[in-house]
């Protein structure tokens, strides 16, 4: 018998649909149960029988199964963490909003690059908050502060928070709450599928549902457990006919052998498959391939066999916000990538706008 590793178990099987997340071990916090969606999450996880265990903090969090620092990590990805955010002071979010709106972090997908590897140290459990009423009194704050500016905030800057919307409904909860806020916005990107549960909120036009996107060669050979290119496609069309603005992610945007036919694939294969309604309201946003020292040798150790290209002497170094260099590409590659790019997409759709290469 094969036994799989969680990682196996996650990943995309051709022509089967990716599944809903359920996660193999749940830790609440005490205090979380006493919030209704605490509550609920417990019902779940016991209807389902999932095994789940009591935890003072999720910092205490010390006896996870498995051996060996890879191991772990392969199932705190598939583990999950109920607790209460306490932190109600909001971090900036610069290109995509003004500010991160903390709804949940870590994510059971496995892309290579993702930078939540190094941002949630060693154990990235995948966390829900419960208090969801507390955080959008603090966004209601942050847009009064800003008045009469209109406030952006985004809620997918440390997590997949559609890949974890069937066990906690927080977003649906903040599309209803920025649908009668005039001068409040929300937006979130994605790379599962499963919108179903957003489609008949009366969102007035209030959040923007975006799709991560990428060459095949990306998505087949960087993003192991989400979703596959046609359901995401599938999804932003669903979420368009609901009269959703819409937008595309293309990130990270990598230098690839053939990555002009890869583009222009992926740009193309965009236009065949999103319904009219799709190009009424409809962003980009392109970010080039971007990674650390510490993210380089945290990618090296995780994912040994990675393609992923991370040669120092073929980038650029910029200086990061905190505080950490980061390497991209050198000016003649992102001049190239960012032109090209940019033609395809109003190749395809010229009414289009592009929102930030960064
Ligand atoms: O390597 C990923 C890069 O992508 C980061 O520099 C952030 C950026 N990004 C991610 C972006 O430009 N647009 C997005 O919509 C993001 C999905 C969300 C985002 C996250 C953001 O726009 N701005 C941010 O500052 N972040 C934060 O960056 C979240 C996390 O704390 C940090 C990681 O560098
Ligand atoms: Fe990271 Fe997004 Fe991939 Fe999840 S889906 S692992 S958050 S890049």
């Amino acid at each position: 018998m094969t036994v799989l590793t969680p990682e196996r178990r996650a990943a995309r099987t051709p022509g089967k649909p990716t599944s809903l997340f359920i996660p193999e071990l749940v830790y609440f916090e005490p205090d979380a149960l006493s919030y209704p969606k605490g509550e609920r999450i417990m019902e779940w996880v016991q209807e389902l029988r999932i095994p789940y265990r009591m935890t003072t903090s999720h910092n205490r969090i010390t006896n996870l199964p498995g051996e060996g620092e890879l191991e772990q990590y392969k199932i705190a990805k598939r583990t999950l963490v109920v607790g209460v955010r306490k932190t109600l002071e909001f971090d900036q979010s610069k290109p995509s909003a003004d500010y991160a709106i903390p709804i949940a972090t870590g994510c059971m997908g496995h892309c290579h690059y993702c930078y939540l590897q190094t941002t949630l140290g060693a154990k990235p459990y995948v966390r829900v908050y419960v208090n969801t009423n507390d955080i959008m009194t603090a966004a209601k704050q942050y847009i009064e502060e800003r008045a009469p500016e209109i406030t952006t905030f985004e809620a997918a800057c440390t997590s997949d928070p559609l890949g974890l919307e069937h066990i906690t409904g927080s977003l649906a909860e903040l599309i209803a709450f920025m649908a009668e806020e005039p001068l409040g916005r929300l937006r979130f990107v994605t790379k599962f599928q499963h919108v179903e549960p957003l489609l008949g909120i009366a969102h007035n036009h209030h959040t923007r549902i975006r799709f991560s996107v990428n060459s095949d060669y990306v998505i087949r050979h960087f993003e192991p457990a989400t979703a596959r290119f046609e359901e995401r496609t599938r999804a932003a069309g669903q979420v368009a006919r609901a009269g959703y603005p819409l937008g595309f992610i293309i990130a990270p945007i990598i230098w690839h052998d053939g990555w002009q036919e890869g583009y222009a694939e992926l740009l193309a294969k965009l236009a065949e498959e999103l319904p009219p309604e799709a190009g009424k309201d409809l962003t980009f946003e392109m970010i080039q391939h971007r990674f650390t020292k510490t993210a380089k040798a945290v990618i090296e150790k995780r994912y040994p066999k990675t393609k992923l290209e991370m040669d120092i002497d073929k980038r650029k170094k910029k200086w990061g916000r905190w505080g950490q260099n980061k390497y991209v590409y050198p000016d003649e590659q992102q001049n190239a990538l960012r032109e090209f790019i940019t033609e395809r997409i109003f190749e395809h759709f010229p009414a289009s706008r592009i929102d930030y290469f960064t």
